[in-house]
């Protein structure tokens, strides 16, 4: 009924807000980095806040990791070693990702835990999860889509430094349209061991750049980019994570030097989550001590 003729007429809408709807200091990274460099748990015992890294394969979880080691050194590493062939090959083992900071380490370490694949057979048990979130996975442990860990594979006793103390959900911008409900579903499954545990949950936004093209320019859009809040809020449904929990992030991928901007992205991001997790570590220290 001539609606195609009234829509050519109508103005597009613009692509972007006027004003960001969440404020970043651009040319505050030093002073981001610094507190992330001297930041002090709130149990001076404890050594380290674990971090547990967990989404499907070619989200970003290996990327997001080298990205913040590289923030932290000036310069682009690559331990967590990305895959550059997406899809097809796995983070099989369980291994922590420490952050150098000059002679000793910062303290919150990494976890990246084998993609959360649809499928009985693919992807990492989410039995397996449940265990790396309570501390019970041994280091260099190997993932089996078909087995979940054996009594062998678990530690007897844990240490505060082995449990989790948020789960970080990694999602890719450009692919949050296509996951698929089996993901959902087994992500489910983990919030709710992880929210019985009383462990926080946030995600990080990656890929960015691919989703929008605005954002590719210039990342500085990052927040009136009308497409990145509709992604943000779809994750938000879908995942069941409130929006002020999630944070997108453009990782290294292709530079050869580390850039401010996507630094301050990444180390904001960082102290989100490592506030989040110390959050945590300091109600289960005021709960040992009512004991
Ligand atoms: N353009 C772009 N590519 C990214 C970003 N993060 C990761 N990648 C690429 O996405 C692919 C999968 O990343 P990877 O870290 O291996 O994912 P993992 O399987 O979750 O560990 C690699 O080719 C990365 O280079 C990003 O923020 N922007
Ligand atoms: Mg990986």
């Amino acid at each position: 009924m001539g609606g195609s003729e009234s829509k050519t007429q109508t103005e597009t809408p613009s692509p972007e807000f006027d004003i960001p709807w969440r404020e970043t200091l651009w040319d505050k990274k030093e002073v981001l980095e610094k507190n992330l460099r001297e930041f002090e748990l709130s149990d001076s015992n404890v050594k380290y806040v674990r971090i547990l890294l967990a989404g499907e394969v070619g989200t970003g979880k290996s990327s997001f990791i080298n990205s913040v080691n590289s923030a932290f050194q000036g310069r682009i590493t690559t331990e967590a070693l990305a895959d550059s062939v997406s899809g097809t090959s796995f983070t099989k083992t369980y291994r922590t990702y420490y952050i150098r900071n000059g002679e000793s380490v910062l303290p919150f370490v990494f976890n990246d835990i084998m993609g959360l694949e649809s499928g009985a057979s693919q992807g990492a048990d989410p039995e397996d999860i449940a265990k790396s979130l309570e501390g019970l996975l041994k280091e260099e442990y190997n993932f089996n889509p078909t087995n979940s860990a054996k009594k062998e594979d678990c530690r007897s006793e844990t240490s505060p430094e082995d449990l989790s103390y948020c789960l970080v959900y990694v999602i890719a911008a450009d692919k949050v349209s296509q996951m698929n409900q089996d993901v959902f579903q087994k992500m489910k499954h983990i919030r709710q061991k992880a929210s019985a545990l009383e462990i926080p949950q946030a995600v990080i936004m990656t890929r960015v750049d691919e989703e929008c093209p605005l954002v590719k320019k210039s990342l500085r859009k990052i927040y009136t980019s009308k497409k990145i809040k509709e992604k943000m809020q779809q994750c938000s449904i879908s995942v069941g994570v409130p929006v002020s929990h999630i944070f997108p992030v453009k990782n290294y991928h292709e530079e050869s030097d580390t850039q401010n901007d996507m630094d301050v992205l990444i180390l904001r991001a960082l102290m989100q989550i490592v506030q989040i997790a110390d959050d945590l570590l300091n109600r289960r220290k005021t709960d040992s001590e009512k004991l």
